[in-house]
């Protein structure tokens, strides 16, 4: 090849990565396991409440979540019965078995594991999280354990107003130390709390999460904002799970990761703690907008984050939250850094930021107003019918924790396409969006990445966040109509099952099985 030739070659390739609008490199199209390392686990996941059902069975006490499901968030629609997740785990570990999934998250009910929220432990609720534990290692399965998600124990709630009070880090290390004693000679895998940014300002500013609390004009909520304080609990509540979380990690290597009195057998295991994560990209390239999307990402994961990494919330959040954001005293501080082995991100989608000085002005300003910028969201940002497949903009989002925070070990807890719960078995859009994603994340890998698994969300479609039975994230739909809530595979988790036994996956899917089992099930 002449020079020449060779220099145009270049400047083509260099237009096409402009033209790409500098949105990473390609996402890989063909891929197989083989090709990320044999250390990285591929699982999928679930949590207590919006699975397990029978809650009030076998000594079982409310959560929070029950309340909000009952105080009518859902329309009426809870998770009492769910997928029956509680009678019917062993057939569902079956099928895990079956997808071939690697590792599997699931969250412990805390209700159901010290109904009184502290002291005595349910015989009942320990058996059946020993047995679920045990099963799934014995069908080669790795535990991954959620300790709260969502659903902090009623009780609490009413005695001493839940997160909002210093009491519930006392009582959650305590339960915390349950779970280690109890199962920690088999589970290696500790996520402290599920999407602690999205609790604190889903349940305490825009009042969509439980325990659905808001203060007027702020709530975003199906229900009025009765109770809350917008300004100013989100950051209390966020300052109260990270000292639980530094509190359990304390615990966790004093009590269990040295060999001592209380526990002769050292464990090895690993405390993290999810939030949950966007990518942003700004609207345009001013200054501004530069600006507000640094700043989104900061209100979002720095605030879980930067104290984790560097001791203290960004300075960003303590400018415009000004006395409404906790100070951490100079332990707290020495505690906080540091207190973590991994963080977990749940990631659905990307949005572009635009910068919104204007409500900075406001002389009451909730989470979001301090963040001071419109996140542009193309429908309902919580439920849309289906989200747009970016996976460039996870290959950022993991670019940006490297960058940013000295390329922590990181887990994708969440990922996952949303749809409308139909009964419908053929989701290609779910296998068009994993099939992106999971290319994506190779690329990310491969860029360094310090990316330790991948979990699509979710194995079943269950009670939704933020949709009850009314929208699904699952491989394998549960039919509602059918009393035995029989559990029948999409055509995603055809995809995924080819994925994790070895084949050669490409965007395009065979999907006899999945048509064969539409045709039996329906
Ligand atoms: O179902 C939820 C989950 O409980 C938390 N992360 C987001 C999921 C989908 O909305």
């Amino acid at each position: 090849m002449s020079n020449s030739v060779f220099i145009l070659l270049l400047l083509l390739l260099l237009l096409m990565v402009i033209g790409n609008n500098g949105r990473s490199s390609t996402v890989v199209d063909e891929y197989r396991r083989d090709d990320f390392p044999v250390d990285f686990v591929f699982g999928s996941g679930t949590s207590a409440y919006q699975v397990e059902g029978a809650v009030l069975e076998d000594g079982r006490s409310y959560s929070i979540w029950d309340t909000f499901a009952h105080a009518g968030y859902y329309s009426g629609a809870n998770g009492d019965v769910a997928c029956d997740g509680y009678h019917k785990y062993k057939e569902d570990i079956q099928l895990m078995a079956d997808t071939g999934l690697e590792a599997f998250r699931f969250s412990i009910s805390w209700s159901r594991l010290i109904p009184n929220g502290r002291g005595p432990v349910n015989i009942k609720g320990l058996q059946y999280y020993n047995d679920f534990i045990d099963r799934l290692i014995s069908h080669g399965i790795q535990p991954h354990v959620t300790l709260h998600h969502d659903d902090l124990p009623q009780l609490l709630e009413d005695e001493y107003g839940g997160w909002l009070s210093r009491n519930a880090v006392k009582d959650f290390v305590a339960y915390a130390d349950v779970c280690f004693r109890e199962f920690g000679d088999r589970v290696l895998h500790w996520t402290t709390f599920n999407e602690a940014n999205v609790f604190a300002f889903g349940g305490y500013d825009l009042g969509i999460a439980p325990p659905g609390q808001c203060s007027y004009p702020f709530g975003l909520g199906a229900i009025n904002c009765t109770k809350g304080d917008s300004t100013s609990e989100p950051y209390i509540v966020a300052h109260h799970l990270l000292l639980a979380l530094a509190s359990t990690v304390r615990l966790y290597q004093k009590k269990y990761q040295s060999i001592n009195q209380s526990c002769p057998a050292v464990q090895h295991g690993f405390v993290g703690i999810n939030v949950f994560a966007y990518w942003f990209e700004p609207y345009t390239n001013t200054v501004e907008d530069l600006k507000a999307t640094e700043r989104a990402q900061d209100f979002y994961v720095g605030w879980f984050l930067n104290p984790l990494v560097n001791g203290d919330y960004p300075e960003i959040m303590k400018k415009n939250a000004g006395n409404r954001i906790p100070n951490f005293t100079k332990l707290e501080s020495e505690r906080v850094k540091g207190s973590f082995d991994f963080f977990g991100i749940n990631h659905y989608n990307t949005f572009v930021v635009k910068d919104n000085p204007s409500s900075l002005e406001m002389k009451t300003r909730d989470y979001y107003g301090d963040m001071a910028t419109t996140l542009i969201f193309d429908g309902n940002p919580f439920t849309p019918s289906e989200f747009e497949v970016v996976p460039w903009g996870l290959q950022k989002l993991l670019n940006y924790l490297k960058e940013k925070y000295g390329n922590p070990p990181i887990y994708i807890h969440e990922n996952g396409q949303i749809q409308p719960r139909n009964g419908t078995l053929i989701d290609n859009p779910r296998v068009e969006y994993l099939h992106a994603y999971i290319g994506a994340l190779l690329d990310a890998l491969r860029n360094g990445s310090n990316t330790l698994g991948y979990f699509a969300w979710s194995f079943f479609d269950l009670f939704e966040l933020l949709g009850g039975y009314e929208i699904g994230y699952g491989l394998y739909c549960v039919d509602l109509d059918d009393k035995e809530l029989t559990r029948y595979p999409k055509l995603s988790a055809h995809w995924y099952a080819g994925f994790l036994k070895g084949k050669n996956m490409s965007g395009i899917v065979d999907n006899t099985d999945a048509k064969e089992t539409l045709s039996s099930a329906y």
